[in-house]
């Protein structure tokens, strides 16, 4: 679970760091407290005490808490959103009683969001050029933009509407990226390439051109120089989609960009003993700074 971001460790960090710790410390505190007087008062357990695998998934959901107590916070601080703000700050293997967790908090709009596709001809071109950059076939384009779309005209070429076998076509938004192996022409090697690259979040959101990748600005045109764009980030963040594009000087259209985001993915591990828990969770943060989880996985290992 180390990141990058971990590579990157500056003094300002460092303090926001050692400030994470403490808020951590506090948050899960306080989740396992609540737990343990709501487990005595409404169920019919004979123990008081919360069971060990009870106690890890309780700390999976106090990081999910912090990053959205952190993630508040930030929005009160910024109108941007940028890779050295503390919501990007790595949990970096805290001790707990009997084993460590560890967090971090994904930008999803640093990526391709799978769901812009039918609606919008630039993000159609984009995502075009994402495959021919990572050199995935993408014949099934259409297919998947058939699988996303409301209604059942075929596209043309290679367009897949209701002749799935064992499964009808969607005909909704993807509500996880996994769905994208169920779509015609789409291979396992295909989904591994495109993977990190990608996210399938609702409505139209936008890339924030402070936090993608390289390989995500490389989809913006063609032949852009990369260095010029991280340095220019490193140096100052990017305060408006105009700033981006005049800095950097190339023939970038603003449509479906930002500087900002509204939606993050927490993962948070917590090993106990044999046990391992493991949380994502999607949130998303309005433009008043309030949170709300849309969706959670937490599963034990
Ligand atoms: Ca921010
Ligand atoms: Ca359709």
């Amino acid at each position: 679970m180390v990141s990058s971001n971990l590579m990157r460790t500056s003094p300002r960090r460092q303090r926001g760091l050692a400030l994470l710790m403490a808020m951590l410390i506090v948050v899960i505190g306080t989740t396992v407290a609540v737990s343990i007087v709501h487990e005595e008062k409404f169920t019919i357990r004979k123990s008081a005490h919360i069971h060990l695998s009870d106690r890890a998934a309780l700390y999976a959901i106090g990081l999910e808490d912090l990053a959205r107590i952190y993630l508040k916070e930030d929005s009160e601080e910024s109108d941007t959103d940028s890779l050295d703000e503390y919501w990007a700050t790595d949990i970096p293997g805290l001790p707990i009683e009997g084993g460590y967790l560890t967090g971090y908090v994904e930008d999803e709009q640093a990526k391709f969001n799978l769901n812009t596709l039918p609606g919008s001809k630039i993000a159609l071109n984009r995502f075009k050029r994402l495959c021919d950059n990572l050199d995935v076939d993408d014949t099934f384009i259409p297919a998947l933009m058939d699988w996303i779309d409301e209604d059942f005209d075929i596209r043309y070429p290679d367009g897949m509407e209701e002749n799935y076998e064992d499964y009808r076509v969607a005909n909704r938004e993807m509500a996880d990226i996994s769905e994208l192996l169920l779509v015609q022409n789409v291979t396992p090697e295909i989904y591994e390439k495109l993977k990190p690259h990608i996210t399938a979040l609702p409505g139209t959101s936008t890339i924030n051109v402070n936090t993608m990748s390289e390989v995500i600005f490389q989809i913006l045109a063609p032949d852009v120089d990369v260095s010029d764009f991280i340095e220019q980030r490193d140096d100052d963040v990017y305060e408006s989609v105009n700033d981006f594009i005049e800095r950097l000087q190339i023939p970038v259209e603003a449509d479906g960009l930002s500087v900002d985001t509204d939606f993050f993915r927490a993962h948070g591990q917590v090993v106990q003993g044999e046990q391992q828990y493991n949380l994502t969770s999607l949130i998303y943060r309005d433009t008043e700074g309030k949170t709300r989880v849309i969706n959670r996985t937490l599963g034990q290992f």
